[in-house]
């Protein structure tokens, strides 16, 4: 039979019987202390949960009794590198290349092993340790995970540091911390040794042995005092020399994870055992069947609170981890050979963690390349994801049954490829995820997205939505480990007793608020409080509304909102979200000024789809930097923004009046962005002050 027809006969008659829109109430109303506002708790637990697993109050013991139930499973896996390469393009930029093989993997008894051996021979070294490592060291980084749980075991902090984040904020972070034992790849080495005379506290850098690792460790040895030793002779001296576990306590600080904040230098924030583990146990309630079959593809640098809070979970729940990264993720990945096959297509993961700027990225990979095809294959494509949104769009059900079989079969089961075609559960978090892309990686990958809400200061803890909440544009109802409140902030007009729906200052509670900045009581005390009966809240600073099933919307910053000169409120964020559904934008930055009556943007376009543009309308240019500035091309781009201010129904004065397009990328390398992709706005207002000015003017 025509597969047609199917497709037309079959969706009428199972979204008619199934379109029931389900109404589940998923946060409900709970008495709280400290300052008044409207607070929510998770349906299914009265109390914040602490630990799911019975006599375990740190992740030292979590990965203990980890490794006694799952001895012989595979828990973690990474690619043998077979060859790389330098290709340079046609205008002369050069990128390395690499092939990789197949994962191998290391059982959880052998992870033990490794584990307490890095614990011994850490004893025999020193104190505090730093990450700095690099995004791109998918080899290595099995040792950095298992030295973490090793430091664990022996009751040592670990701090957790971004390279990316420049060296001012490098050296700043390394002070304070007073650390005396760094551990990094060869990139942060050699920013290491360029500001070694600025750091007094540090003795030794243990670090990995990536590919030219061995001139950088000449080099230091040369001009510096430090002690160099590799993991490998970290692990050899433990082997040789065993010690005892030193177990830490709950309230022990197992993590010291330093935040890129968007202003400033960045802060320390302090995790407890107990603040991990807390979020850990809310977190296994949510994704359905969480379990030994999964597997997990691991690609966010643990310096990110979503990451480690995902692989401590995975380790706890006897899951294999494969790693991998950013840049090699999926066979047309940048530092993927031509051919050869990227993390996720080997791996063929189940679970994935991702920021919402990398599933951007996706949608708009597999809209061009659905564009590119044209013909039939587009339009079956369109009509396939027409129906499944509407199909969706009525409930939860009617996503499920025959028809969504076929389309799976026609359309989607290539797009799923992408990511091995098995993924089941993605988890995002970092930042507002936008509705049009939830809708689409829902449908293209046919599995559910669980968006997520929380800070590091919280420990990632916040709110999760349900795998089977099936709206856009929401984070769903809070986790068993935290209470959310609102607050009313009349300076920026929401109060909790707006209608239809509470608005206000979202407030978290709960065992999983972290212990503070380190050493900032000031800002500590600003944003931590401590209340009557002994909660710890979190003020987090963003604007949500909940919605009647207990569900969070976040709507606003409070920081983010400027006055313009009429009196009129623009919302950056909430502007820069509704602008960024462009095909032409990449990134975007919105400037407003209370001295002017309109705003302005700087643009980060989408170099593929201006060029095509560029020589559809033969356009001539040399370079991008050429094309930036061309007329015509600011127009096309204006002119696209103001249609998606249209279709999300922004005001007049929230759209751009004047735009500049950039010709580099923002990327954490250049300290424009956060490593989680976040704009830094104050620093790329300095940067593009002239712009700015000069589009004012
Ligand atoms: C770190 O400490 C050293 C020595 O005390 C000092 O020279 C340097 O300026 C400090 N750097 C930062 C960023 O605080
Ligand atoms: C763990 O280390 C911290 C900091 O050195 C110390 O204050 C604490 O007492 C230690 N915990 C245990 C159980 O020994
Ligand atoms: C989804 O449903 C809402 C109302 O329930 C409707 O307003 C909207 O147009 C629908 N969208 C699609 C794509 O069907
Ligand atoms: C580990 C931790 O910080 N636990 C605290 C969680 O919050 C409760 C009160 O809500 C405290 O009693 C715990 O000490």
């Amino acid at each position: 039979m025509n597969p047609y027809l199917v497709g037309i006969v079959v969706p009428f008659v199972f979204s008619y019987i199934l379109s029931k829109k389900s109404s589940k109430q998923r946060g409900l109303p709970v008495d709280v202390g400290g300052e008044p506002g409207y607070a929510i708790r998770n349906y299914r637990f009265t109390s914040p949960v602490e630990t799911q697993w019975e006599g375990v109050t740190t992740l030292a013991e979590l990965f203990d009794l980890a490794c006694k139930n799952f001895a012989t499973k595979r828990m973690l896996g990474t690619r043998k590198l077979i060859s790389s390469e330098i290709e340079v393009t046609a205008d002369g930029r050069s990128f390395e290349k690499f092939h990789f093989g197949e994962y191998e993997w290391l059982s959880y008894n052998q992870a033990y092993d490794a584990v307490c051996n890095f614990a011994s021979g850490i004893v025999h070294l020193g104190a505090i340790f730093a990450d700095t490592r690099a995004e791109l060291a998918p080899l290595k980084t099995v040792n950095w995970c298992l030295f973490m749980w090793g430091c664990f075991r022996r009751n040592i902090t670990v701090v957790t540091i971004y390279a990316s984040l420049g060296e001012e904020a490098l050296c700043h972070s390394l002070n304070e911390t007073e650390v005396s034992t760094v551990v990094c790849g060869h990139k942060e080495l050699i920013k290491l040794i360029g500001i070694s005379g600025q750091l007094d506290t540090v003795k030794r850098v243990i670090y990995m042995n990536d590919e030219g690792i061995a001139k950088d460790v000449s080099l230091a040895e040369k001009n510096t005092q430090w002690t160099l030793a590799s993991f490998e002779d970290v692990g050899r001296i433990g082997r040789e020399n065993p010690v005892a576990a030193e177990m830490p306590v709950s309230a022990d600080i197992a993590v010291i994870m330093y935040t890129s904040g968007s202003t400033g230098l960045p802060k320390g924030v302090m995790m407890t055992h107990g603040n991990i583990l807390s979020t850990l146990s809310a977190v296994m309630t949510i994704v359905p069947g969480l379990g030994r079959k999964d597997v997990y593809l691991a690609y966010l640098p643990l310096a990110h609170v979503l990451e480690l809070a995902a692989e401590s979970l995975m380790v706890a729940v006897g899951i294999s981890i494969g790693y991998g990264s950013p840049l090699t993720l999926t066979d047309t990945s940048n530092k993927i050979k031509k051919g050869t096959k990227g993390d996720a297509s080997v791996l063929r993961p189940t679970l994935m963690v991702a920021v919402p700027a990398i599933l951007d990225r996706v949608r708009d990979g597999v809209r061009k390349k659905v564009d590119a095809k044209g013909g039939l294959s587009r339009k079956l494509f369109d009509i396939a994801y027409g129906r499944r949104l509407a199909a969706i769009n009525g409930s939860w059900f009617g996503a499920w049954g025959l028809e969504k079989m076929l389309w799976d079969f026609l359309v989607f089961r290539k797009v799923r490829a992408v990511l091995g075609g098995h993924i089941r559960f993605l988890l995002s978090g970092g930042a507002p995820l936008s509705g049009v892309t939830q809708r689409f990686i829902n449908i293209c990958l046919g599995a559910p997205i669980g968006q997520g809400y929380g800070l590091t200061e919280t420990c990632a803890g916040g709110t999760f939505s349900e795998y089977d909440d099936t709206t856009v544009g929401r984070v769903g109802a809070p986790l068993p480990c935290s209470f959310l409140k609102l607050i009313d902030w009349p300076e920026g007009g929401y109060l909790t007793v707006d209608t239809p729906m509470p608005r206000g200052e979202i407030v978290i509670g709960g065992p999983n608020v972290t212990a503070g900045y380190f050493k900032n009581e000031e800002k500590t005390k600003e944003v931590y409080k401590v209340d009557e009966r002994g909660m710890r809240w979190f003020y987090t600073g963003d604007i949500g509304r909940f919605h009647p099933d207990g569900c969070l919307e976040i709507i606003d910053r409070k920081k983010d909102i400027v006055k313009l000169q009429h009196g009129e409120y623009v919302s950056l964020g909430k502007v820069e979200a509704a602008l960024s559904v462009s095909p032409y934008v990449d990134n975007i930055m919105l400037h407003a000024d209370p001295f002017h009556s309109y705003c302005v943007a700087l643009v980060v376009p989408a170099y593929q789809a201006l060029e095509s543009w560029a020589k559809s309308q033969g356009i001539i240019y040399s370079d991008l930097s050429e094309l930036c500035q061309k007329e015509a091309a600011v127009k096309e781009v204006q002119g696209s923004l103001v249609k998606a201010a249209k279709q999300t129904r922004l005001e007049k004065f929230e759209i751009p009046a004047k735009i500049k397009l950039m010709e580099e990328a923002w990327t954490p390398e250049s300290g424009l962005v956060t490593a989680a992709l976040k704009l830094k706005r104050e620093v790329l207002r300095k940067r593009f002050a002239d712009d700015l000015s000069k589009l004012y003017a």
